[in-house]
């Protein structure tokens, strides 16, 4: 049987349950520094998740929902901005003080995936220094050399549900669409993946069980541990995983 040679991780919903104990906790404690009155609840952060990016995100609140603003005179994209690095540090300091895990299985097959020499790339739409921090926390600082590329944020154009981000991540790793795996947890996430050809392992998770996934060659609920099964969802290649309960290297081969 062949084997992928690299496995391509997105972050936020897929590495990690970031948003709601993480992102918005931090967006509404920028927002409130700044002065401006807006608290984005669990539900209205819901339907926001649809854009990707802070920055983004932010604007698009602003334009949907006409929120009370009275800085219309200054440059928009310099005030989301800033806003957006005070969001940042916000969010650093709470993975630094181990407000976020690593959903089940993530540390158990990153280890055999390394063991196995398969190669590691990170391909998100969140801030770089986000990962960095989220990374150390978790499994420590000597992680990130596990991981040969961190393509994140604006280092790419357009983002999520763009391609962009996979096609810049097989170029910049010299490899082709059929040598990868991704693991996505989003519908921005797998139009982005199936926009660059990419075989999409989908770890669902509360804002993203209801998505649509078409597409997905496996939908999950998380990558399983020995303990704790996972379970198939769905997905083209679900019938490979009816015996399966722990996601591993060799299983995920299946796919290939
Ligand atoms: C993640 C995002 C990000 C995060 C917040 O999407 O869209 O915007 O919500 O991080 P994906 P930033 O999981 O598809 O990569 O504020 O740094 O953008
Ligand atoms: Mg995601």
């Amino acid at each position: 049987m062949s084997s992928f040679d690299a496995y391509l991780f997105d972050v936020d919903g897929t590495l990690a349950d970031t948003e709601r104990d993480g992102h918005l906790v931090a967006f509404n404690q920028a927002f409130a520094e700044a002065g401006l009155s807006w608290h984005w609840s669990v539900e209205l952060y819901f339907d926001l998740l649809t854009v990707t990016g802070g920055k983004e995100r932010m604007l698009h609140y602003l334009e949907k929902y006409d929120p009370p603003f009275d800085s219309i005179s200054v440059d928009l994209e310099d005030y989301f901005a800033s806003i957006h690095a005070a969001k940042t540090d916000h969010f650093k300091d709470m993975v630094d003080n181990g407000a976020v895990a690593l959903r089940p299985g993530i540390a158990r097959l990153l280890n055999e995936a390394r063991a196995q020499k398969r190669r590691l790339a990170i391909s998100t739409t969140t801030t770089y220094s986000n990962v960095t921090a989220l990374l150390s926390n978790t499994l420590g600082k000597k992680s990130l050399a596990w991981f040969e590329l961190i393509a994140a944020g604006d280092v790419v154009a357009k983002k999520k549900p763009a391609a962009d981000i996979y096609h810049y991540t097989l170029k910049e790793m010299g490899l082709v669409a059929e040598q990868c795996l991704v693991f996505e947890d989003s519908r921005n996430g797998i139009l982005a993946s199936k926009g660059a050809n990419l075989t999409t392992v989908i770890t669902v998770n509360d804002f993203t069980l209801n998505h649509d996934f078409s597409g997905a060659e496996l939908v999950v609920s998380d990558l399983g541990e020995p303990n704790s099964a996972m379970q198939v969802l769905g997905g083209s290649q679900s019938q490979y995983f009816a015996d399966v309960s722990v996601l591993d290297v060799a299983t995920l081969d299946r796919l290939r």
